[in-house]
């Protein structure tokens, strides 16, 4: 299965430290970018840039290189409004009465609420599944190492790829995903980790006035 054998040769590019500088800057300046999107076009989006960004997704260091995760792209309009009444009716709950006024607060810059459009106007919902175990041939459990590390370091990947495809994203969370779970028919090993509307932004499209921290607050030089 995912493991080969023995060990082949390894090099990188042979970057010097100006051409390695000009490519890493080029890359960040592309990630500056990149938004959470909240207000989605219909505009429909080719399905193979969602699958050349889940084959970067796959590539992610993971434990055991068991890779932990099973993506669940929909694009079936129906299953999209299933999923959208059953975040917003969690979320629902949420905001009136699950998150505490500090988490309120501290969302008000970003100007959420309960009401998740971006289910449905996103042309696809990409929602990502951790493996909490596996299962042997023998339908006993295969353990699975650092589930959540993995899976959030290939979401990262997703995320880049699919902003270098030219698409929005929103990483959504609505809390607790159980509903997707069973409204994708998925088996009791696999959990939702992340739920991410893929699209083009709405002409109208805005995004909150928001800055990243320095790196002098977020870098430790000894
Ligand atoms: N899951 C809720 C609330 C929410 C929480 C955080 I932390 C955010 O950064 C954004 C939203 C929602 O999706 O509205």
């Amino acid at each position: 299965m995912s493991h080969g054998e023995g060990f082949v040769p390894y090099a990188l590019p042979d970057l010097s430290p100006g051409e390695g500088l000009e490519r890493v800057r080029q890359f960040r300046v592309e990630l500056e970018g990149r938004r959470s999107v909240r207000d989605f076009s219909t505009q429909p989006v080719d399905v193979a840039l969602i699958e050349e960004a889940v084959r970067s997704a796959g590539l992610a260091p993971n434990g055991a290189n068991l890779q932990p995760w099973t993506f669940v792209l929909v694009g079936d309009a129906h299953l999209k409004a299933q999923i959208r009444a059953a975040a917003e009716e969690e979320e629902k709950l949420n905001y009136e009465r699950r998150m505490s006024e500090e988490w309120k607060s501290d969302l008000a810059p970003l100007g959420t609420d309960a009401t998740k459009a971006h289910i449905t106007d996103a042309p696809y919902v990409l929602v990502v599944f951790e493996q909490v175990h596996g299962i042997n041939t023998d339908g006993s459990k295969k353990t699975h190492y650092y589930v959540k590390e993995s899976v959030g370091i290939a979401v990262g990947f997703l995320i880049a790829a699919l902003h270098k495809a030219g698409l929005a994203t929103l990483t959504h969370t609505p809390s607790p995903m159980g509903f997707l779970r069973e409204l994708l028919g998925r088996p009791t090993n696999e959990r939702a980790f992340v739920l991410l509307p893929i699209g083009y932004p709405a002409e109208d499209c805005q995004v909150p006035n928001i800055t990243k921290k320095p790196l002098e607050d977020i870098l430790i030089k000894k």
